[in-house]
């Protein structure tokens, strides 16, 4: 068997999707993702001009070997453009196995340990009132977890994930006028000092069944963030994400040191070396990679089996910018882990996304079923794919009040 041809394509309805499908001689195809947010250029480039060139006339059953060519054949290894380019193409090379076998890919993994997985929605609001009504709307809806936001008292402009009018809900992140980014101002004292009473009041509202999850989105300093966990403890948040950046990993043990909340982290590590030192030593709940930048399902499979060994749950990235195919990618592991903790799920679903990515996958009270069609289960409208352009776009960069660059 061989792979004849590769085809990418950039855009979606309201977003970047980056497109992988791959071709074989028996007719069968593969699709992956490699929508990377506010960067989708790069993928397609690194797939175009240096990857696929090389995949035409390989075995697709062959995926262990063709990610360990890549991987290890580009020298300059690792990084979010180069692994989700190769996440792509093994998610196709997963696809075209899953339909040779004519088998879900849960089944390839070892078949399912639960039929619904459950998942979290991004409520947020302006205000505590706003975010309260968010947060009513998601539980009505069905959700039984619920990351939540919200805009501070004090704050010259709203920060992460948060409107600046009230009753707002799109994707807050990425703003598609143009890749000169705009600017957030944050106070971390204005922040520490009502965000745990904000969180506070949700438990007390809503009562102590709601999984409740907040994402610091790496805004604090370490000292800041271990006291900040300490303080929350008594919440019984189900997680506090990114705490601090990823780069000094020190920090976690500090944290650690002085809360037992349960922390998050890894949406924006590429590889097990991002994290294999953290697992080992137990410092941190939920991992956060996703199937798109961290080397797809081969590369994330061995992820969540050295964190199962040391009671490490999953907790997959599922921002707005993955599409239905890492989605899909995501749903099969899900289905399998032993070690699932949550799926972070906004829905796609608009009718223009359905369209494009046709599925069985299923999303109903708060939970994910999976689909039995064979492979990742999606397939790809090609046609409709070509009438959208990309639209460069950029995420805010975040400056302290005097005007110091800070981390977004
Ligand atoms: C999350 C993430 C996102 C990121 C986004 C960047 O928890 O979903 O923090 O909101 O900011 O994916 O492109
Ligand atoms: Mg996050």
């Amino acid at each position: 068997m061989k792979i004849t041809d590769a085809k990418i394509f950039v855009g979606g309805p309201g977003k970047n999707y980056v497109t992988l499908k791959i071709m074989t001689d028996q007719g069968i195809y593969g699709l992956g993702d490699a929508t990377l947010n506010n960067r989708e250029t790069l993928p397609a480039i690194y797939l175009q001009d240096y990857l696929i060139p090389n995949l035409i006339g390989m075995d697709p059953r062959n995926s262990e070997d063709i990610w360990q060519f890549f991987y290890r054949g580009a020298y300059f290894r690792r990084g979010p453009i180069a692994m989700a380019a190769f996440g792509a193409i093994d998610m196709a090379l997963w696809d075209i196995k899953g339909k040779l076998a004519n088998m879900p890919l849960y089944q390839l993994f070892g078949g399912k340990s639960r039929e619904g997985a459950l998942t979290y929605a991004h409520a947020t609001g302006a205000d505590l009132p706003d975010l309260i009504d968010s947060v009513t709307r998601y539980i009505a809806q069905g959700y039984k977890a619920v990351r939540v936001q919200c805009g501070i008292p004090g704050m010259p402009t709203a920060s992460y994930a948060v409107p600046d009018q009230k009753g707002l809900t799109d994707d807050l992140i990425t703003d598609f006028s143009g890749i000169r980014p705009k600017t957030e101002v944050w106070n971390t004292d204005l922040y520490t000092r009502f965000m745990p009473q904000a969180l506070a009041e949700i438990r007390d509202r809503f009562g102590p069944e709601l999984k409740i999850l907040h994402d610091v989105h790496h805004r604090l300093t370490p000292r800041e963030a271990a006291q900040f966990a300490k303080e929350v403890e008594p919440i019984g948040l189900y997680w506090l994400e990114d705490p601090t950046p990823a780069e000094d990993q020190n920090v976690l043990r500090l944290i650690r040191k002085h809360s037992t909340t349960p922390i998050a982290v890894g949406e924006v590590f590429n590889s097990i070396w991002d994290c294999n030192r953290l697992i080992e030593e137990e410092l941190f709940d939920f991992i956060r990679v996703a199937v798109t930048y961290a080397g797809g399902i081969t590369h994330v499979k061995r992820i969540v089996d050295l964190a199962g060994l040391h009671n490490i749950r999953t907790g997959f990235h599922g921002a707005p910018s993955h599409s239905p195919i890492s989605m899909a990618a995501q749903a099969h592991l899900n289905a399998w882990a032993p070690n699932f903790g949550i799926q972070e799920y906004l829905v796609l679903g608009t009718q223009e996304c359905d369209e494009m990515f046709p599925s069985e996958h299923r999303h109903e009270d708060g939970l994910f079923f999976v689909s039995d069609a064979p492979g990742l289960g999606v397939d790809f409208n090609e046609e409709m794919a070509k009438r959208y352009d990309y639209a460069p776009g950029s995420h805010p960069v975040v400056r302290l009040e005097d005007g110091t660059l800070w981390n977004y």
